[in-house]
């Protein structure tokens, strides 16, 4: 265990919960030693099973009962543990201790996820990903619940069933899974045009990410926070991942659906498994209460976010991951996030959407966890005590002594008791609040068209082109005609000439009118704007017997040494011979070996005797190059890309002289596409 994980609460307490059973005898659940396991207690060997065979009816009933509903959105997750610690006391704006004491390191348990596919879907489906954080504060559990596009598709939780229902698969026949390219979700699009701008987000490259490590995560909703004095700010929260943002090609994220399922999860659990923790930044925008309505859009409709160039991002701290979980059911599966679960210092607005969320969590956890008492689960436990008169239902955990269990009391002292918000007792902030009971929508909030217009124009050219390849995918696999013209005209809104080109591709008719005159873009909505870094990434390294001992190795221990993670390759997997005896592992052969798995490639060996090997490292480098990933060529290897005329486009390094030949793959890595290729 490093000292990292030591000092880290709510891993000591997850400890008293750990269970090793290796080295140990086997018995019943009631602690019975069992001595049959394989065969069942039987009226003779070949006559009927007797009831009476306790341990065969508990093994198998235990079995019956193993699965518990998987979520009703977000049912694909993978989750790590790690530490919040804050750079910068941001007490002028928030007395929450997390980010006010400098001195604090906070346990967080993350689950990132997929909304629409089911438990068993594959990790790289065109799709929001969910970026939930469970803060285990000293003042009591803090859940972030984020996701890694800023924007909702509604603005009133009153819809949500009616979003999911139509993103889902389809009812009569349960197609397509994890896939939003059908006809209801797109009869939903056309037909409730507030969900523009997120669909727009949504056909862009950040519904395919390259990895969660590389995902920027956004509270959506607009919060509140408050401040010792009792004054108020609109907050909106930002997860900036230290390695920048970046994603898949749509074409490598459907292939990967196959060659690896479980990219998004491989590529986290060995990450951290490595001791490449992830590191994301955690930043606010901050807007005083005074300047509520000096925007151009409601601050309080979840279809909008506030352009950075206007309100910056001020970071708070880091969070880093360095643990993965021991058992996925007993934390990510069980684990219940709640965006109602505040500290002192965060608030909520009247954000619609929001609204609803405060509702809806806990009562979907009631039916997946199965009762009442799912915060004493280990992973949802706070780390401090807690402490009330709520007592029994299912799986009640503690013991609470004593006759008293109400308040208020004067057997017990009238305790539990209620503490001042002076002294940490949680406060809401007291908002005036009046109006008519009404089913109204706000007219503030009928703009559904600008910001899926700045968004637009915040794209750079290869951006777009993938939107509108998107768009053409999705729309083009929809039955109904008229649904794909809905669109067409729908999104005529957003940017005609997209309108236009789509259409074309659908076999649509291209609007003549429509359009916007939004000229307005934001620089920081650009994936090509990121942080950019070859730290963590996969070269995949193509050898076989024979290859430059010493230039290989010195290529090699150099990248490490920069952070890239190279994986051998060769005709079998196992000992490879190179020169001067210097000799690689091979951990892949070209059976397991794909270019969707990797970064970059690079070339060692030359070609073989054997035509099949030859076609399939022959398709390898076309997919790399079409991917427009860094190639790298030495020796021998150099002759695969003269066949294939690779030789001097972008991001394809050759150099002779090999220090140089090692650090320019380095810096091509570090752009992570070469798009003008
Ligand atoms: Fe959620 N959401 N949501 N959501 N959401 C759930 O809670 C809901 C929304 C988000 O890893 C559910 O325990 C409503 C926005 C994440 O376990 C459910 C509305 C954002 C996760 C629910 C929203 C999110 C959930 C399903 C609109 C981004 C997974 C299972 C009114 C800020 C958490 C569960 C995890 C999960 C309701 C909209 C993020 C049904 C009603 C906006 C990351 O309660």
């Amino acid at each position: 265990m490093t000292d990292k994980k030591k000092d880290n609460e709510k891993d000591e307490q997850l400890e008293s919960f750990r269970v090793n059973d290796k080295g140990k005898y086997m018995t019943t659940n009631q602690g019975l030693k069992v001595s049959e396991d394989e065969l069942s207690l039987t009226a003779g060997v070949r006559g009927p099973t007797l009831m009476e065979d306790f341990h065969f009816r508990e093994k198998l009933t235990h079995f019956d009962n193993e699965r518990i509903p998987e979520r009703v959105v977000h049912a694909r997750g993978f989750a790590a543990h790690g530490e919040f610690e804050l750079y910068e006391d941001m007490s002028r704006y928030t007395k929450a201790k997390i980010f006010t004491d400098t001195s604090i390191k906070t346990p967080v348990f993350v689950r990132f996820s997929t909304v629409n596919g089911a438990r068993g879907s594959g990790d790289t489906a065109r799709d929001a990903r969910g970026f939930a954080t469970k803060f285990y504060t000293e003042e009591g559990n803090y859940d972030l619940v984020a996701n890694n596009i800023p924007v909702f598709f509604i603005q009133d939780g009153i819809k949500f069933p009616d979003v999911v229902h139509a993103f889902k698969p389809e009812p009569h026949n349960d197609i397509p899974q994890a896939s939003t390219a059908h006809d209801n979700f797109w009869d939903f699009v056309a037909n409730n045009p507030e969900n523009a701008h997120m669909v727009m987000w949504i056909m862009s490259d950040r519904a395919i990410p390259r990895s969660f490590r590389m995902m920027e995560g956004f509270g959506v909703n607009t919060f509140r926070f408050v401040n010792a004095a009792g004054e108020a700010f609109f907050v909106k929260f930002h997860w900036k991942p230290k390695l920048g943002a970046h994603s898949l090609t749509w074409e490598e994220a459907q292939k990967l659906m196959g060659v690896d399922p479980d990219f998004h999860r491989h590529d986290l659990w060995n990450a951290i498994e490595r001791g490449d923790y992830p590191e994301f930044e955690l930043g606010v925008q901050i807007v005083n209460e005074k300047d509520e309505f000096t925007f151009d859009f409601d601050l309080l409709d979840a279809t909008k976010l506030i352009p950075e160039e206007e309100v910056p991002v001020i970071i708070m701290g880091k969070m880093t991951l360095t643990k993965n979980v021991d058992n996925f059911f007993a934390e990510t599966e069980q684990v219940a996030f709640h965006p109602g679960n505040v500290v002192p210092g965060i608030d909520f607005t009247n954000d619609p959407l929001l609204q609803a969320r405060l509702f809806s969590y806990i009562d979907t956890q009631l039916i997946r966890l199965g009762g009442p008492n799912f915060h004493e689960i280990p992973i949802n436990r706070p780390i401090c005590p807690f402490y009330n008169n709520q007592r029994e239902g299912y799986h009640r955990m503690t013991i609470n002594v004593g006759r008293v269990n109400y308040h208020r009391n004067s057997l017990a002292g009238n305790t539990p008791a209620p503490v001042p918000s002076e002294e940490g007792g949680y406060k809401h902030y007291e908002e005036k609040v009046e109006g008519r009971t009404i089913r109204a929508r706000s007219k503030s909030f009928t703009d559904f068209f600008s910001q899926a217009t700045m968004f637009w124009n915040s794209m750079s050219g290869p951006e777009k082109k993938h939107i509108i390849d998107a768009f053409s995918f999705e729309l083009g696999k929809v039955k109904s005609k008229s649904v794909r013209q809905q669109n067409v005209d729908l999104f005529a809104n957003v940017n005609l000439e997209l309108a236009r080109t789509i259409a074309r591709n659908i076999g649509g008719s291209p609007p003549t009118s429509g359009g916007s005159t939004v000229t307005k873009s934001s620089p920081a909505l650009s994936q090509l704007n990121m942080p950019m870094s070859a730290k963590t990434r996969k070269v995949a390294v193509i050898v076989s017997d024979g290859f430059n001992g010493p230039l290989v190795k010195s290529v090699l221990e150099y990248w490490k040494s920069k952070g890239l993670v190279p994986e051998i390759i060769s005709e079998d997997q196992g000992i490879v011979q190179g020169t001067k005896n210097v000799q690689l592992e091979a951990t892949q052969n070209v059976y397991t070996a794909d270019s969707v798995l990797y970064d970059a490639v690079y070339m060692v060996r030359g070609s073989s005797d054997d035509m099949a090997f030859n076609q399939k490292i022959a398709n390898f480098l076309d997919e790399a190059f079409r991917h427009k990933k860094t190639i790298g060529a030495t020796g021998q290897g150099v002759q695969w890309l003269n066949v294939n005329n690779f030789i001097n486009k972008p991001g394809v390094i050759t150099d002779e002289n090999i220090p140089n030949f090692a650090n320019r793959f380095v810096e091509a890595v570090a752009q992570h596409r070469h798009w003008d290729r």
